[in-house]
């Protein structure tokens, strides 16, 4: 019995540091606006946006596709998030970080 606990605890241990790792990782490799994980914003990341967002077949986005898309920060994605990518491109803004505000406050581009 004090056997499968330790063995028990060895394997709750990794599961919790792969967890970490995993999580991680992910949070270092997500490219805010990055939709298509090119390495680089551009305009091709806004039309990635704009396909899901019309419905496109074949368009909708992954989870992560989803975190990187949701540049105005409020939990879904839609064409504002594809303008703000595209501000972002052209310069407009210089950053695609949170805008600060509360959740759910209106966006200011
Ligand atoms: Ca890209």
């Amino acid at each position: 019995m004090k056997k499968i606990n330790k063995i028990s605890a060895v394997v709750l241990s990794l599961a919790v540091i792969a967890g970490v790792l995993f999580t991680n990782a992910f949070a270092a490799g997500t490219k805010m606006g990055d939709v298509d994980f090119s390495g680089t914003v551009d305009v091709e990341d806004a039309l990635v946006v704009l396909r899901a967002v019309a419905g496109q077949d074949g368009a909708a986005l992954t989870a992560e596709q989803r975190t990187a898309a949701d540049v105005t920060y409020d939990g879904t994605i839609n064409s504002v998030d594809a303008l703000r990518i595209l501000l972002y491109v052209s310069g407009q803004i210089s950053t695609l970080d949170a805008v600060g505000g509360e959740e759910g406050d209106d966006i200011i581009l």
